[in-house]
């Protein structure tokens, strides 16, 4: 069978390979436009409902990849990409992947590599949206690869996210998404951490809450003050808030009297701490991005001072 093609009045026929919560959003989404994906799953549970809405189901990974020009992979990681895809390579030739599986940005390079080798043409792309969010307003695709590539998926991957490219190396949507969560997960550990805290007097982590959202909210937009210190790559901008006056101590020693793990804050001072022993304690509190940025060094300055 050969791949089929899409005209200017005929929709890419889209093959989705993995049916989890993700990939079956990704399949659902694309029905209610009124395409007709084709549609894998590696165990045999998955996918019943997609089927009677119309998918067709292929029985090998193989007659997936022959049954359409576009294949989608949205399996957990990217051992299970490799192992899904390496014995298709042939059949994947002169199509376009599209891999929406979470991975490393060097797991997306080398996976654009090996479709180089194969002359399969490839776009990564990481979700920024949970399955209900797929097709709806706010749901975000982060993809990079080969311009030409984005341009001509796009019309597709537009019926499940705003489409942001990031453009022609691989990597570069896996590192932007990962980076993001990286700093998601922290500040729910700092939320959580609050709660524990609070939690030695009897406060509910729900009132807690209530009181913590609103002012972090308020607090996450100077971020871009902080980014903007940075970019200029001049800590003594005035109006920062110094690294002394950063000084963690109390926090930790209030955690350590709720009996609340410290680890999270005491993470934090010791990066203040890096840079106040440098000699910046005067500087800003961005600045503890020069021991985040080069750990091994402190940054560029902290290497000149200490040597
Ligand atoms: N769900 C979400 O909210 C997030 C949003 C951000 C991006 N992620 C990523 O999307 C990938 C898939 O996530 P998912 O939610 O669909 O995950 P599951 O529901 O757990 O389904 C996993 C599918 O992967 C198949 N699978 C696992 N191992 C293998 C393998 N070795 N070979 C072939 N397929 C494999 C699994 O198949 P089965 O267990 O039913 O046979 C499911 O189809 C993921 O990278 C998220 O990080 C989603």
């Amino acid at each position: 069978m050969t791949p089929q093609t899409a005209t200017a009045h005929e929709p890419r026929a889209v093959s989705i390979l993995g049916l989890g919560a993700m990939g079956s959003a990704l399949a659902a989404a694309l029905l209610d436009r009124g395409h007709i994906p084709t549609v894998w799953n590696r165990g045999p549970d998955r996918g019943a409902g997609l089927v009677e809405r119309g998918a067709h189901r292929a029985g090998t990974v193989a007659e997936a990849v022959r049954r359409s020009e576009l294949i989608v992979t949205c399996l957990l990681r990217y051992a299970s990409v490799r192992e899904t895809l390496d014995p298709v390579a042939e059949e994947l030739r002169g199509r376009t992947l599209v891999d929406l599986t979470t991975t490393t940005p060097d797991e997306a390079r080398e996976l654009g590599a090996w479709a180089a080798a194969h002359g399969i043409d490839y776009l990564n792309g990481a979700i920024l949206a949970t399955p209900p969010m797929i097709g709806a307003p706010g749901a975000q695709l982060f993809v990079s690869g080969p311009s030409a590539v984005h341009e001509r998926s796009r019309p597709v991957l537009e019926a499940w996210a705003e489409i942001v490219y990031d453009g022609a190396d691989p990597g570069a949507a896996s590192l932007i998404d990962l980076a993001m969560l990286a700093a998601m997960y922290q500040m729910f550990a700092g939320l959580l951490h609050g709660a524990a805290m609070v939690a030695s007097a009897g406060v509910r982590a729900t009132d807690f809450a209530a009181r913590a959202v609103p002012f972090v909210a308020a607090m996450v937009p100077h971020f871009a003050g902080d980014a903007a210190v940075i970019d200029g790559g001049d800590y003594t901008v005035p109006g920062q808030q110094s690294l002394h006056f950063s000084d963690l101590s109390d926090i930790i020693r209030a955690s350590d009297q709720a009996g609340a793990n410290s680890s999270t804050i005491r993470a934090v001072q010791a990066l203040i701490a890096e840079q106040v022993a440098l000699g910046f304690g005067d500087e800003g509190m961005a600045r503890i991005y020069e021991s985040l940025r080069r750990p091994e060094a402190g940054g560029d300055e902290a290497a000149e001072a200490v040597a």
